[in-house]
């Protein structure tokens, strides 16, 4: 089985300090839990910025302050931008880090209800814009699917040349408005991937270990961190993303599944 890439999504742009204290919004805190990611394993980062009052943005100049204070730090790291941002902003806005020409950055391959009164917005037109801007900027998109719907978008765009081959996709699953996040969802997104793609599972809250685990027996790969989860275990709040990212380094040597650098993670995802 190919080495697994682990994937540290360390800050998001909901998730704020009244939830956990250690969700990082300044520079200095951004770089602290991308570092504490990347030693314990992680080989990409995906990336949400914020103002320093923990306020998300999509700044082009704070994404590069970010990033190249990451990559002074952890070198080898592949850092992926957010283009999801948050609920509300503009497509223009959630393009900004892409005009960066990063390695990889998230495309969402869908609308879907993002609690309360909130609809996260993906219309087709606007996946076929974000796709074409990353083929334009040699970035390559992880598909961010919330839902089987959104795995036949990608293949569908793929095919009429909107997103490149081949695909890597990212399931994240058990939002609400979203696919849960049980065995049988996963196995259902799974075996609905075209032929020679990758994916990454990211499984929100209590769903974020079973679901690594599932993904890591399969041969896919696992997004952990506080963007999807801020429990270590029930109860037990997570003093940073690397004991997260630690902890998915345990389950995979249990089950026999080796950690790829990031220099393997380059490899395995065609980079
Ligand atoms: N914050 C969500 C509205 C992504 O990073 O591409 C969107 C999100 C997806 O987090
Ligand atoms: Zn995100």
């Amino acid at each position: 089985m190919e080495k697994l890439i682990i994937t540290a999504a360390i800050c998001g742009a909901e998730v704020t300090k009244e939830h956990n204290p250690n969700v990082p919004y300044t520079v200095e805190e951004i770089v602290e839990q991308a570092y504490g990611a990347y030693i314990e394993g992680a080989s990409i980062i995906h990336l949400h910025v914020r103002e320093d009052d923990g306020t998300p943005t999509q700044s082009k100049e704070r994404f590069k302050i970010c990033m190249d204070a990451i990559k002074e730090k952890c070198p080898d790291v592949i850092v992926q931008p957010s283009t999801g941002g948050a609920v509300g902003m503009t497509n223009e806005e959630r393009l900004q880090p892409t005009e960066l020409h990063p390695e990889m950055a998230t495309l969402d391959c869908g609308t879907l209800n993002f609690g309360g009164d909130e609809v996260f917005t993906n219309t087709e037109n606007t996946i076929k814009e974000f796709g074409e801007k990353m083929i334009e900027r040699g970035v390559k998109p992880e598909l961010e699917c919330f839902d089987k719907s959104m795995i036949e978008m990608a293949v569908r765009l793929n095919k009429k040349g909107f997103i490149k081959s081949p695909m890597h996709f990212s399931f994240v699953m058990g939002v609400n408005g979203g696919i849960g996040g049980d065995l049988r969802d996963f196995l259902f997104l799974r075996d609905s991937l075209p032929c020679g793609s990758t994916y990454s599972v990211a499984g929100l809250g209590r769903f974020e270990f079973s679901l690594a685990a599932a993904a890591i027996i399969s041969g896919g790969h696992v997004r952990v961190g506080f963007e999807d989860n801020i429990y270590l275990e029930k109860g037990v709040l997570a003093e940073s993303n690397g004991v997260l990212v630690a902890k998915v380094v345990r389950i995979a040597k249990e089950l026999g599944r080796q950690i790829a650098t990031p220099a393997e993670a380059r490899a395995i995802l065609g980079l």
